[in-house]
């Protein structure tokens, strides 16, 4: 019964008026675009998917993704516009990284600037990533000239949409069809459509959308009605297509991480260098925090009648395409994407670690809530080769964490899930904000306080984060903040790594919230006979900076005593596996 279900909704795929199209004459070129910040994050599935999907229906794809580069300057627009480059470098510099101070006039990615910081550890990632000192901008317009693609999809965030449209300004000559997709652009589609940065805004999900927006497109069919795009009409008026049913993540190909540089599989993670890349085994969140997406996204799922938000892939399905992956990439380190991987059923998790051990054996990473980390889940996880899981404290405060921000996690919780991690020993990166609406610096040192807490318990073995808050678009939080008079709703949304807050507010300042920021490792990895000297070094000036270098020091020495300390508890973890030496071991040969 089960095959024949999978049978049925793979024909039912295979027999899409797109699939019949012959393209293979005159064939339709895509080039999708990934505006990021130089090494941010892993390989995203999302364009990798998206390409599996065109070239399935015969269609022609180049990637140009900007991780690559060492530097993405400032590059003056004709529309008048700043540019909001996300990288920094020269006199913007110190005006764009300001938390980031003190401020070095050299070229930094954001992984050198966070060991720097202190927030994470120093990896020789340099050793197998050469980043390139070309210009992306003049890369970008020569590739568009040179491969004369038809349509450039770009996949954004809030924070990457302002800086993609500088690169499709340098286009020389007659421009391609555009189209945005992704979070970003489903929430902010009044923007990109109404300043024109894109003649198409994916709304959702795009696996069947873009082959089918390449299909009309390549056949002179109009798009008016084209299911999940919004675009504008012969009016001038936006028109918004209703969205199909949510994918059948079962009936997927495998995503085509071809698309992406060999580099780019490589990436720092606790001071050594692994090939990883993104593999999901579900798609969405069910939970309702105000500071995230999720939430808005099932919403218009249920408006729209389009299904479920939150789905888990089919277990054979999980393992056919993680082999996949893991032989054709040379994977050694998998990064679970799930937003809260231990809600998955129980009983299908049990049977996934299980399977995972004896089938992958590979040490992975992923995500979850810090209430869901139960002994017995925990202890599969660690059996199965988890080495790390990110996970969201978001606020030192129950009150804000379970009022404000709408995530029941009351403290009582938080402790459990830190001793559980801490007995299995799985390394947490733990992420909390400042600067939310109406927060106030003592707020502020609850979050400081706390992870001094988690810290403890830990022993040190975590990446603790305080980063300050960015209102993203489709967030409740947003909302909240623009109709306080806080958040102007024209304001490009900023990059929301060492960025100045987007909030004026009269609890704290702008220049308050950045040397909280940049501190807040010292604030929570010192002894507090340090305070009255962190304080200085939260100060925008020589006295500050030269006070925050002097106690970097003192916190990384710290650190390393730590760090020995922990390899002797490794050494001594009766559950830990060989893998916790991973790290360019594998010979795939
Ligand atoms: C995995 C993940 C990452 C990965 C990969 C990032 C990426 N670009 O995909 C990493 C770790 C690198 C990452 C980093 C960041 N992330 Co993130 N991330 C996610 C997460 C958990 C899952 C995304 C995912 O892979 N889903 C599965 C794929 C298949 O779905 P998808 O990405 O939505 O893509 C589908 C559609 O959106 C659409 N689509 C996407 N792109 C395109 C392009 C075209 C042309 C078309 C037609 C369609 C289309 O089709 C895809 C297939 O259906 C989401 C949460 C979420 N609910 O989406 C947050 C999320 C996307 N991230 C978010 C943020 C804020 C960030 C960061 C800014 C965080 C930070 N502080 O640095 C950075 C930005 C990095 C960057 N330049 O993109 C926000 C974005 C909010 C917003 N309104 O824009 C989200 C929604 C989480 C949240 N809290 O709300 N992230
Ligand atoms: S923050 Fe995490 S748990 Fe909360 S809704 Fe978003 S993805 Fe789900």
């Amino acid at each position: 019964m089960k095959k024949l279900k999978k049978f049925i909704k793979k024909l039912k795929v295979l027999t899409r008026p797109e699939a019949k199209k012959d393209n293979s004459e005159n064939k339709f070129k895509v080039l999708l675009f990934y505006p990021n910040e130089p090494m941010v994050g892993v390989t995203p599935s999302n364009l990798a998917l998206l390409s599996a999907c065109l070239k399935r229906e015969g269609y022609e794809v180049k990637l140009f993704d900007c991780s690559l580069y060492k530097s993405i300057r400032y590059e003056p627009r004709p529309d008048g516009e700043e540019g909001h480059q996300l990288t920094v470098k020269n006199k913007e510099h110190a005006e764009i990284n300001r938390a980031a101070s003190p401020l070095k006039e050299k070229e930094e990615t954001q992984d050198e600037l966070r060991a720097r910081l202190g927030q994470v550890k120093k990896s020789p990632i340099d050793d197998y990533v050469k980043l390139k000192t070309t210009n992306p901008y003049d890369d970008f317009a020569d590739l568009v000239e040179d491969w004369k693609p038809d349509l450039i999809g770009i996949s954004v965030v809030d924070s990457t949409i302002e800086f993609s449209y500088n690169f499709i300004c340098q286009i020389r000559g007659k421009k391609p069809h555009v189209v945005m997709g992704g979070t970003g652009a489903t929430f902010s589609y009044e923007k990109i459509l109404n300043r024109g940065y894109a003649d198409f805004v994916c709304a959702g999900e795009g696996e069947e959308a873009l082959p089918e927006l390449c299909y009309r497109l390549q056949n002179n069919i109009q798009c008016y009605d084209l299911k999940n795009m919004y675009l504008k009409g012969p009016d001038g008026k936006i028109i918004k297509n209703s969205q199909r049913p949510t994918v059948d993540i079962d009936t997927l190909p495998f995503p085509d991480f071809s698309i992406y540089d060999d580099m780019r599989f490589y990436r720092p993670f606790m001071g050594k260098v692994v090939r990883m890349a993104q593999i999901d085994w579900d798609r969405g969140c069910p939970y309702q925090c105000t500071y995230c997406a999720a939430p808005a996204i099932m919403a218009n799922n249920r408006k729209e009648k389009i299904g479920k938000y939150y789905r888990v892939k089919d277990e054979d399905k999980i393992f056919e395409e993680m082999k996949f992956l893991i032989k054709e990439y040379r994977l050694d380190f998998l990064y679970i994407s799930s937003e809260t991987l231990l809600i998955i059923r129980k009983d299908k998790f049990k049977r996934i670690m299980e399977r995972y051990k004896k089938e992958i054996n590979l040490p992975f990473w992923c995500q979850s809530r810090l209430d869901t980390f139960s002994d017995e889940r925990t202890k599969l996880l660690k059996e199965a080769g988890c080495q790390s899981v990110s996970v969201g404290l978001e606020h030192g405060s129950e009150k804000v964490r379970m009022k404000l921000l709408k995530k029941a996690l009351p403290n009582k919780k938080v402790y459990e899930g830190f001793e559980i991690l801490a007995k299995y020993n799985i390394r947490p990166t733990v992420n909390s904000m400042m600067g939310l609406p109406d927060e106030t610096r003592e707020e502020v040192f609850e979050t400081i306080e706390i992870n001094r807490e988690i810290s403890k318990i830990m022993k040190g073995n975590h990446n603790l984060n305080v980063f300050t808050f960015v209102p993203f678009s489709g967030t409740h939080l947003r909302k909240i903040c623009i109709d306080k008079g806080y958040v102007d709703p024209e304001a490009p949304i900023s990059f929301s790594f060492y960025k100045e807050s987007m909030l004026t507010m009269p609890t704290m300042t702008k220049k308050e919230i950045a040397g909280l920021e940049k501190t807040a490792p010292l604030y929570i990895g010192l002894d507090k006979s340090y305070w009255p000297q962190i304080k200085i070094a939260e100060e925008d000036s020589e006295k500050g900076h030269e006070m925050f270098e002097k106690l970097m020091i003192v916190l990384k020495e710290k650190r390393e005593k730590e760090e020995m300390q922990l390899n002797v508890t490794i050494a001594e973890d009766h559950l830990a596996s060989p893998m916790v030496n991973f790290g360019g071991k594998i010979d795939y040969k």
